[in-house]
């Protein structure tokens, strides 16, 4: 496949209720979106960098600046075959996962569009629906958080996450523990405890948690190691999964039994593949992940989450829970039984809405190939 040029937009989007997780407040999104023209057809992909280098070491002006001066040149000089041939081509660059995997989804999403097959099945999916969950926010008031677990619960989702924090926790998950004593319920620390905390977080263990996700460092696997050996609880990780090999280390080392699965985190499709696929293959579950995604990148992530070890409940839920009016058509919607239905249609199956992206944006750029010498 020719890529003829890549255009970045930065849209501002303001979230529809405020999300608060322990690493901070985020209120409207700055999102990096890419869209490739080439041959005869657009695709589009999602930078999930956050506005700040707080989940990870990226943030949207990094990657704007890696996607212009060093991903997007190589892009347009490589031969590609498909999304699977990305990484090569980037390869010399180091890190700049969210980066990379903007560029590599908006890619496949061509290949599928070009292959008149969906996205799902190009990457190999297999479920024709996806189980969903949802991950709640710190919130002002306890009071705040029982009236957001009974609407979503209402609305059908299969599993509630709350975000948590030391002062957030274990007061909190008795509340709901008395009033749901059933549900599957898990947290998310992104990493706000020490090992200080290990009598703490193994008191949890009364709460019968389906998981903890990265209590500890976003870049440890040692010490949760140690964790998950004090706790019944199964850990979890998201942050310190960077790629295949991490996964394979922390499987080994015993420091999860569960793993988030984030196509940016991980540097692309073709890494959240190999990640899905050694966690298979070893007998440990995956969900996917979410980053507060436009439609963009949460078609993508239905996609991903077909594949067959994507076995609990994701992040992945409806757009009208973020946005008061998403950028593709259909929104994304979750059925009673808290399910989405994988598109069939070409590509994956949404629709982008170039008028409200434009109506959105605050900064672009086009980067072109070279004209090229036809053989
Ligand atoms: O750790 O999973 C996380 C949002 C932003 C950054 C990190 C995380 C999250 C979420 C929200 O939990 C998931 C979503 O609903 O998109
Ligand atoms: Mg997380």
């Amino acid at each position: 496949m020719h890529i003829d040029a890549i255009h970045m937009r930065e849209i501002n989007m303001p979230l529809a209720h405020p999300f608060e997780t322990s690493f901070g407040l985020t209120t409207t999104r700055r999102i990096l979106l890419v869209e490739i023209e080439a041959e005869g057809l657009t695709a589009w992909g999602e930078c999930v960098a956050g506005e700040h280098p707080y989940f990870s070491d990226e943030m949207i002006d990094t990657a704007w600046i890696i996607t212009e001066t060093e991903l997007i040149p190589r892009l347009l000089e490589a031969e590609l075959d498909g999304g699977g041939s990305v990484p090569d081509a980037l390869k010399q660059v180091r890190g700049h996962r969210m980066a990379k995997a903007a560029l590599e989804s908006a890619v496949w999403d061509l290949e599928s569009q070009m292959e008149k097959i969906s996205l799902a099945q190009l990457l190999g999916g297999t479920r024709e629906v996806i189980p969903c969950g949802v991950s709640i926010g710190i919130q002002p008031t306890p009071e705040k958080l029982m009236e957001k677990i009974e609407t979503e619960l209402a609305a059908g989702y299969q599993r509630i996450k709350l975000k948590c924090k030391p002062g957030w926790d274990t007061k909190i998950f008795e509340m709901v523990r008395k009033r749901w004593p059933e549900i599957l319920l898990s947290c998310d620390a992104n990493s706000a405890y020490r090992m200080k905390d290990f009598d703490h977080i193994a008191s949890w263990d009364q709460f019968k948690l389906l998981m903890a996700e990265q209590p500890l460092w976003f870049d440890d696997f040692y010490f949760h190691s140690m964790l998950q050996k004090r706790i019944e609880t199964a850990i979890c990780l998201d942050e310190s999964i960077r790629n295949r090999r991490d996964a394979l280390a922390a499987i080994d080392m015993e420091s999860c039994r569960i793993i988030n699965i984030k196509v940016g985190r991980v540097g692309g499709f073709s890494e959240a593949i190999a990640v899905h696929n050694v966690a298979a293959e070893r007998g440990i579950p995956v969900w996917c992940g979410g980053m507060l995604e436009t439609g963009i990148g949460r078609a993508h992530n239905i996609a991903l989450s077909s594949l067959s070890n994507f076995k609990l409940p994701g992040d992945v839920s409806a757009s009208a829970r973020y946005w008061a009016q998403d950028i593709i058509e259909p929104e994304v919607t979750v059925s009673g039984k808290g399910e989405i239905v994988v598109p069939t249609t070409i590509g994956s199956g949404y629709t982008v809405l170039p008028e409200r992206i434009e109506a959105l944006t605050v900064r672009r750029q086009t980067l072109r190939a070279k004209a090229r010498v036809s053989a």
